[in-house]
């Protein structure tokens, strides 16, 4: 239910904070803005955190009541986490087969650049963050030419800001939809987030100690910049 998925998410931006994947302060993205906020998921660096990470993604996927037949992490960062997750969901009854690619591919030993389980069926990807959907557009040509489906995409964070693509003249403009939007609505696949941009902002409005509140205003005005509805 949403009010669940909303408790789920704030006990996520909760644990992000408190791990110091999720700060606050002045971050250039991918995409080239100036952002109030960055989620670092190179910073569960540990098992404990690495374990309790993959108990969110299993709790949201679950939640959601989505269906896949396999897990793909995608090189680099969805490697280590595509694996937790299939550990988890193993843990909890649901064994599932895992595959990930490398960035480079081999020219000998097992060859091509998949690794692990073949890729067949629905697939599921796992991945950290979704701001302007490179990423997932990379894995999905991927399962694609491996004959298998890109299904769902599960992802930490949805920043649930405008995407950007390039204009006839080469320049990159804003669009009015979120990569994760585009994902949905235009390549077909479900996606689910353990937490979005939202959930961000909530928890800011209701955690006002420790300088949070000035960090409040901050993601406003980001979100009144490039959020979308
Ligand atoms: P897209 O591939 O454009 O959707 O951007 C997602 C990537 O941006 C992530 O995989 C990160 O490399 C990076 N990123 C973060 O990790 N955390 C953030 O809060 C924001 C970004 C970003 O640069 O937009």
């Amino acid at each position: 239910t949403g009010a669940d998925s909303g408790a789920l998410a704030q006990d996520f931006v909760q644990f992000c904070v408190d791990s110091g994947v999720l700060r606050f302060g002045e971050f250039k993205t991918k995409a080239g803005r100036l952002s109030p906020y960055f989620f670092n998921a190179g910073l569960f660096d540990d098992g404990a955190k690495l374990g309790r990470l993959a108990q969110f993604y299993a709790k949201a996927l679950l939640d959601s009541g989505l269906e896949f037949d396999m897990i793909f992490g995608p090189a680099y960062k969805g490697i280590p986490l595509g694996a937790a997750v299939a550990i988890e969901l193993a843990r909890l009854g649901r064994n599932v087969p895992f595959a990930y690619n490398r960035k480079e591919a081999k020219d000998h030993g097992e060859g091509g650049s998949l690794v692990g389980a073949p890729l067949r069926g629905r697939v599921l990807i796992v991945d950290d963050v979704m701001s302007a959907g490179t990423a997932a557009r990379e894995s999905i040509a991927l399962i694609q030419a491996a004959g298998a489906t890109p299904h769902a995409v599960v992802i930490a964070l949805d920043r649930q800001e405008k995407a950007t693509e390039a204009g006839p003249d080469g320049t990159v403009r804003d669009v009015d939809h979120s990569a994760v939007q585009y994902v949905q609505q235009q390549l077909g696949l479900q996606v689910c987030a353990i937490a979005r941009l939202a959930d961000l902002l909530q928890y800011l409005a209701t955690h006002t100690g420790g300088g949070l509140g000035a960090h409040h205003e901050r993601v406003l005005a980001y979100r009144q910049r490039y959020g979308v509805a």
